[in-house]
């Protein structure tokens, strides 16, 4: 029976419910640039196209189409009627994982739906989409809101905490991520170190050099409400 338990999800939880990936084919970056539209600098030369490409991904999301799949139920469930600690770390910015229910829930990099001022660091609900009138209210005088995402070469949200939570877990689940994205590619190493069992799930099957303990090949919605039931039930994963 495992007493703590940390999940980390990436893009491929969410692509059952409508949301497309970033490295699949047909993904986010087959699109755009990566070093456009997630990166600093890509802000600096041109926020207008970065304000583009997170008010259109911020529209999609609002979408009556777009709702959590049975995945994010089952990880909602999971927290409810665990007798112990589970926290889900997401890379994800999107807000399926809060509307399926869970509440111990880390967005390690951002949220689509706050923006956040540059100048203090504060962040803001988004009442209307990133442009200039869209401005913080802590400045005076007041700040563009820049997308409260975390790009590359800068620090994911709440690491201390996450590192916490990887040292004492005895179970690792990692869902729908292609582990290319450090640090969170690195998590299982740690949970590893700490003797924890580590299990992924994923659409594409195991690669050589896995360093999980176990693989489940498939979608998330199908393999995790059974996954689930076993944790809570205490039987044995594989
Ligand atoms: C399904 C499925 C279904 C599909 N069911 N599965 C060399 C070594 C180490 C680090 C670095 C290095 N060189 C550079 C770095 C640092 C850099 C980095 O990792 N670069 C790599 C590319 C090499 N990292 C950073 O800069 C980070 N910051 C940092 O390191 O700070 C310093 C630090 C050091 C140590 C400790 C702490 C801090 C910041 C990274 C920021 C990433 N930002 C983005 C954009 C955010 C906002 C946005 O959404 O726009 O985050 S990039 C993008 O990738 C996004 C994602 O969260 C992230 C991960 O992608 P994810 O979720 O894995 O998606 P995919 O598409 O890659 O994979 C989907 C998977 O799902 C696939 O495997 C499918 O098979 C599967 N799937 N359908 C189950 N139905």
């Amino acid at each position: 029976m495992y007493r703590r338990i940390v999940v980390l999800t990436g893009a491929g939880i969410s692509a059952e419910s409508g949301i497309q990936t970033f490295r699949d084919q047909d993904g986010l970056w087959e699109q755009h640039h990566i070093e456009d539209v997630a990166t600093p600098e890509g802000y600096e030369r041109n926020p207008e196209l970065v304000e583009t490409f997170y008010n259109d991904r911020r529209a999609q999301l609002a979408l009556d189409t777009v709702q959590p799949n049975a995945a994010h139920l089952a990880l909602a469930r999971l927290e409810r009627e665990f007798n112990g600690d589970c926290l889900v770390v997401t890379q994800n910015i999107d807000n399926l994982h809060e509307r399926a229910g869970s509440h111990q829930l880390i967005h390690m990099h951002g949220e689509l739906a706050k923006g956040r001022c540059p100048g203090s660091g504060q962040t803001f609900m988004l009442q209307a989409p990133f442009g200039p009138d869209n401005v913080c209210t802590c400045c005076l005088p007041a700040e563009r809101l820049r997308p409260h995402v975390v790009w590359f070469g800068e620090m994911p949200l709440e690491m201390e905490r996450i590192y916490d939570a990887l040292e004492r877990c005895d179970l690792f689940l990692a869902i729908g991520t292609s582990g290319t994205v450090y640090p969170a590619a690195g998590f299982v190493e740690v949970a590893n170190h700490y003797s924890a069992h580590s299990v992924e799930v994923n659409l594409a099957p195991a690669s050589g050099q896995s360093q999980f303990q176990y693989h489940m090949t498939g979608r998330a919605g199908e393999l995790l409400p059974k996954l689930v039931d076993n944790i809570l039930a205490g039987a044995p994963l594989w």
